[in-house]
């Protein structure tokens, strides 16, 4: 395209010229795979299989055609960490702002990446992302506030040979709960960008932003390069103040991202391995379960200078010191939140409900609803939209627009748990070290440049508090990332600003996708008007997770 001179200097005017539409057409499609040397069916894109990255720039618009030509299950797509200002109908989650696409059907996602940073899209439906249904979305930066040559996106996760239908119906069944604590299924191997074999490929002299996401369904991941420093640029789509890694280690959590600079060796006499390995400590369960001796929580990668010389083993690692990323400062020293307009207490724990282990937030596991949460909000009418009741089991949450809103999460349960707010980015005020105990008042080191993500660790025993602004109208999960706990219920639902929400609508194609899946797209939880909640869900039916297709009788 021919661009006046003249018109590169007025920098406003070059941004409308660059902002383009960037349009894909996708049909989710079962595809054969063996990244470990297991051959089995995962879920692709267009009988592909690492599902494509998609690279923009910030301001374009994403425009994603989507079929669903599984056959044998209903789908969506969920576009982690994108807030969706004023696109609320597109954030892809099933039965809260859509009804699942059934098989045969199709489904439009369209909305502006106004956001920069390392972002990842995956399903949102019936726990279904681990078997294959994700990856890498990065909206790139006019202005990278760091100079790099080049990038590489690594993704990390944990995989399975058996489909997450089945390993599901392990986990939320009472033979589960009877004999093995409740426990999750363990993984069968680690993955470096979908593969135990992945090479990287680099130059000498230069140096690379490397963006890690972590899309895997439940362990966190550590890793490190042989021989080459680190420095944490980004995380979760937020550019932070350089913070050099040195001696210590990085770890993320599932749905997390970290963007690190590397600078490449000057010469290329030698080729590097790439470390990484699955927080095996996540898989002992009350220290009551144990892994087998021969686990390998392990994978290999390589920083490759010359193909032609040989791959090195990976180093030892004997010790962990893990950087605290809360210590991280967002490099656009945005000030803490205050005052507190809202503040709201979860105690998050585990529980059995007819024989099935769930998680739960103040007592109550989630159950999903066959009228998607935000339709509710969109049709109950004023007399209802702010009264939790309407909403059924979500866990529902209804804040009032523009509160500076404060959550805290305690950790009643004995592991690790990763949470994800959709719609916002929110500062993370403190966080325990394990067995910290409950929130109690606020340290005294709060910093006044809070870190600034989308998911959060929570430890052990201890407890996060986060804050933000509920300036983002629409119906937002708050969830463990873990996708087997998130079918174990761990989710609330934030009705942020529901009298604002109302300009948000419902179009003729989420009514054409409810219809088709046979969901009502209209009134309460269970489809009717106000208060009258007779026929919403509100059973655990051990092994279903309530979003299965088709949808189960009710014994
Ligand atoms: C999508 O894939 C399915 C399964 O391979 C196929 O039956 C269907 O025709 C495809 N749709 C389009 C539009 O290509
Ligand atoms: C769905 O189809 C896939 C691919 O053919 C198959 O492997 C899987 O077992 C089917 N799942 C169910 C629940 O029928
Ligand atoms: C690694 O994965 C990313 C994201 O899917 C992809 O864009 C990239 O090409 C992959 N690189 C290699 C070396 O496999
Ligand atoms: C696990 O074993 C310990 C003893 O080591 C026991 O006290 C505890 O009750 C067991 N946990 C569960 C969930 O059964
Ligand atoms: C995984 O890596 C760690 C750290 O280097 C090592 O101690 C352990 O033996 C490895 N495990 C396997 C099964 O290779
Ligand atoms: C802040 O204080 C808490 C409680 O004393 C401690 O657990 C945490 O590690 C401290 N954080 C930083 C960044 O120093
Ligand atoms: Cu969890």
């Amino acid at each position: 395209m021919f661009v006046p001179l003249f018109l590169l200097f007025v920098s406003g005017i070059v941004q409308s010229v660059a902002a383009k539409d960037v349009h894909l057409r996708w049909n989710i499609t079962w595809v054969n795979a063996a990244p470990d040397g297991y051959e089995r069916p995962v879920i692709g894109i267009n009988n592909e299989w690492p599902c494509p990255q998609i690279d923009a720039e910030q301001g374009d618009r994403l425009i994603v055609d989507v079929e669903n030509g599984l056959g044998n299950q209903s789908t969506g797509l969920h576009w982690h960490g994108i807030h969706q200002y004023t696109t609320g109908t597109m954030d892809g989650t099933s039965s809260v702002s859509q009804c699942p696409v059934a098989p045969g059907s199709s489904i439009r996602y369209d909305f502006i990446l106004d956001q920069a940073g390392t972002y990842w899209y995956h399903s949102h439906n019936m726990g279904q992302y681990p078997d294959g249904l994700r990856g890498a979305l990065i909206v790139h930066d006019p202005n990278p506030p760091f100079d790099f040559d080049e990038e590489i996106t690594i993704t990390l996760t944990d995989w399975y040979h058996e489909q997450m239908t089945e390993l599901l119906d392990q986990y939320q069944s009472v033979d589960n709960t009877e004999n093995n604590f409740g426990e999750e299924p363990l993984p069968d191997a680690s993955l470096i960008n979908d593969s135990t074999q992945t090479q990287f490929k680099v130059q000498p002299g230069k140096t690379y932003f490397i963006r890690f996401i972590c899309i895997g369904n439940w362990p966190g991941h550590t890793f490190l390069f042989e021989d080459h420093e680190m420095t944490v640029v980004e995380i979760d789509g937020v550019w932070i103040e350089p913070y050099p890694v040195g001696d210590k280690n990085i770890r993320i959590t599932t749905g997390q991202r970290m963007g690190v600079l590397i600078k490449t060796k000057d010469d290329a006499s030698k080729n590097y391995a790439f470390w990484d390995t699955m927080d095996i400590n996540m898989m002992f369960i009350y220290e009551n379960r144990t892994v087998p001796d021969n686990y390998n929580p392990n994978a290999t990668a390589w920083l490759v200078y010359d193909e032609s010389l040989p791959l090195p083993p990976p180093p030892v690692v004997n010790e962990f010191d893990f950087i605290d990323d809360v210590e991280f400062v967002p490099y656009n020293g945005d000030p803490i939140l205050e005052p507190v307009d809202h503040q709201i207490i979860l105690h998050t724990g585990q529980t059995v409900e007819n024989g099935v282990t769930r998680f739960t937030i103040n007592g109550q596991t989630y159950i999903p609803q066959q009228v998607p949460t935000l339709y509710t909000a969109l049709t109950v009418g004023s007399e209802y939209y702010s009264n939790p009741d309407v909403y059924g089991d979500v866990n529902p949450i209804v804040l009032e627009y523009n509160d500076v809103v404060e959550i805290v999460i305690n950790n009643y349960h004995d592991n690790l748990h990763p949470w994800h707010l959709h719609g916002h980015q929110f500062q993370v005020i403190q966080r325990s070290a394990v067995d910290g105990g409950y929130f109690d008042g606020y340290f005294a080191n709060v910093s006044s440049t809070p870190v600034l993500r989308d998911t959060i660790m929570v430890q052990n025993y201890g407890h996060a508090v986060i804050r933000f602004r509920a300036d983002n109208p629409g119906v937002w999960l708050l969830h463990c990332h873990i996708e087997y706990h998130v079918e174990a219920g761990f989710t609330a639902t934030i009705i942020e600003a529901p009298d604002k929400l109302q300009d948000l609508y419902i179009t003729p194609q989420d009514i054409r996708i409810c219809d088709a899946y046979g969901s009502p797209s209209s009134g309460n939880a269970a489809g009717k008007e106000g208060l009258d909640l007779d026929g919403a869900n509100d059973y655990i039916y051990p092994g279903d997770s309530g979003a299965s297709y088709p949808p189960p009788e009710e014994p």
